[in-house]
């Protein structure tokens, strides 16, 4: 899966992608992540990206010019569909992740800051809006890194054998707000004790006790 990522906070993305699974995944070539500055594309000479809300009101608004040119600009190369984040959007299930998983083998993800972006890219070059839920953030970066984060997992490769979702406690219920308890050692802490038949040995009676744990 190639991602391409429109923000103007570009550095913000660094931290996150160069830990763990997902630093693996791009080193394997199994995903790839361009993050491109929007301010790149601005035809203004300070580089602003923004602007005064025609009507009047509280804030800034992206300007049309940065964004077209860079949306534009990714088309040419990128094939997969433009998504926005916003509130407004459809809600990011583990159904939709699995989704994008499958059906796209690239994606366009545009981050907005301020108020909101010119409504006549919304309505001209977003394919999707999504959101990751009922709550009002300062940009869409962290909604796009919980995109590629969740849409990743689910390519075949990017989790090793330690991390594997196939038969992981969440895929066993088929429901993923249904978990059994997890314990490691040591098998008593703070005078907590881990259930006598995880340290057991009988896999029979252990499957039962999760399965009884999922209900
Ligand atoms: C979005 C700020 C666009 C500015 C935001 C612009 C959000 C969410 C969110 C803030 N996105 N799910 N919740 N975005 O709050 O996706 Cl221009």
């Amino acid at each position: 899966m190639k991602f391409d990522v429109l923000t103007i906070f570009p550095q913000s993305f660094n931290s996150y992608l160069s830990e763990s699974i997902l630093k693996r995944a791009q080193e394997k070539n199994l995903i790839e992540v361009e993050v491109h500055d929007i301010r790149d594309f601005s035809k203004d000479k300070h580089r602003k990206v923004d602007d005064v809300p025609f009507g009047g009101g509280a804030g800034m608004v992206m300007t049309p010019q940065p964004l077209h040119d860079a949306i534009t600009h990714l088309k040419k190369t990128n094939k997969g569909p433009v998504v926005f984040f916003t509130p407004q959007g459809k809600t990011l299930s583990q159904s939709k992740a699995e989704t994008f998983s499958k059906k796209y083998d690239q994606m366009i993800l545009v981050c907005g800051r301020y108020e909101g972006i010119d409504q006549r890219i919304r309505d001209s070059l977003v394919d999707i809006e999504i959101s990751i839920g009922n709550f009002v953030l300062t940009g869409g970066e962290l909604p796009a890194m919980i995109l590629i984060d969740s849409v990743s997992r689910l390519i075949a490769g990017v989790l090793g054998k330690e991390e594997s979702h196939i038969e992981d406690s969440f895929s066993k219920s088929l429901d993923r707000k249904k978990e059994y308890p997890h314990y490691t050692r040591p098998s008593e802490f703070k005078g907590m004790k881990v259930p006598d038949v995880l340290l057991s040995g009988h896999h029979k009676e252990i499957e039962k006790w999760r399965r009884n744990k999922l209900k």
